[in-house]
């Protein structure tokens, strides 16, 4: 397996194009200081309780000196701004769009890694769904840092190039990229992409947000609809509700009584009952026009 390190790009250089590129190439990308202004701080500071009072992860893959908790959409507005950014999501769209119709929050996600806790496992992130991948890329996963990220305090491990190739758990040192970037910047990989927390050898916590999006016709990891039931998601922008599953994945998948989900926040759409209607990809009305004029034929 030939082995590269990223692409490192910056909010300035940073384009759709070059970001697809990375992913497509080495499957993973770091894009520095993309956050603005104070959004990181923003973002730390909203989750502070959080950070605060939920005890270590219990577990050896999630980690027993790493608080981690999910919902970070309900717990801060601030994340809303890395969850929606513009470029990532076109980015992460460009991708994942090739095998569905509409992507979806797959989970949104806040880990700490405390002084002491080892590496974790090198994974896929995909290897939470049971199919085959056959070229097909599940899932894009955006970690934005919150604290600088250092090989010493935890950085990501990423196996460059490895999302082409099978699941391998061990790899030579020398086939390992560390994405060692300053707070509020990202690094996206992708689901098939070997990777693992790092190592945290310092005595402060290394600390992140990761924003998980995949093809919208996949169980997502997180239960979204508990993280943010019809009531919680009203408050929420439309493009977040879309991400989070209240919506259409065609064809027919997802639907509320034959309904877009997206009715439930227009007042009274849903009053009375409606007719049940397809919600189906512009081909398959071609072809359903088609096979009816055929049958009307003959
Ligand atoms: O914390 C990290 O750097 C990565 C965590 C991760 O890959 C995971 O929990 O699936
Ligand atoms: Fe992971």
């Amino acid at each position: 397996m030939t082995t590269c390190n990223l692409r490192r790009l910056t909010s300035r250089s940073a384009t759709e194009e070059a970001i697809v590129a990375a992913l497509d190439g080495d499957g993973a990308v770091i894009i520095e200081d993309l956050a603005k202004g104070a959004l990181a701080n923003d973002v730390t500071e909203q989750l502070s309780p959080w950070f605060n009072d939920t005890p270590p992860g219990d577990g050896l893959f999630f980690g027993r000196r790493t608080v981690r908790f999910g919902g970070v959409i309900t717990k801060s507005t601030a994340s809303h701004q890395m969850c929606l950014h513009p470029l990532v999501l076109s980015a992460v769209e460009k991708i994942l769009l090739r095998s569905c119709t509409s992507i979806q929050l797959n989970l949104s996600q806040a880990i700490s890694i405390g002084a002491g806790e080892p590496e974790q496992i090198l994974h896929g992130d995909d290897e939470m769904w049971m199919a085959p991948r056959n070229g097909t890329e599940y899932m894009i996963n955006a970690m934005w840092a919150l604290t600088d990220f250092t090989k010493e305090n935890g950085a990501t491990r990423i196996v460059p190039g490895s999302h082409k190739g099978p699941v391998r758990r061990m790899v030579d040192e020398s086939e390992l990229t560390y994405a060692e970037m300053p707070a509020g910047s990202v690094v996206l990989w992708c689901g098939s992409a070997m990777h693992g927390g790092g190592a945290n050898t310092t005595k402060t916590n290394r600390s992140g947000v990761v924003m998980s999006y995949s093809l919208g016709w996949l169980r997502q990891a997180e239960n979204q609809y508990l993280v943010a039931p019809p009531d919680v998601a009203r408050t929420m922008p439309a493009r977040l509700r879309d991400l989070i599953g209240y919506q259409i994945h065609e064809p027919n998948l997802g639907h509320f009584e034959g309904q877009d989900p997206r009715l439930l926040f227009e007042d009274g759409a849903l009053a009375r009952p409606l007719p049940f209607r397809d919600h189906l990809p512009q081909s398959a009305k071609e072809e359903l026009i088609a096979y009816y004029s055929q049958v009307a034929a003959e």
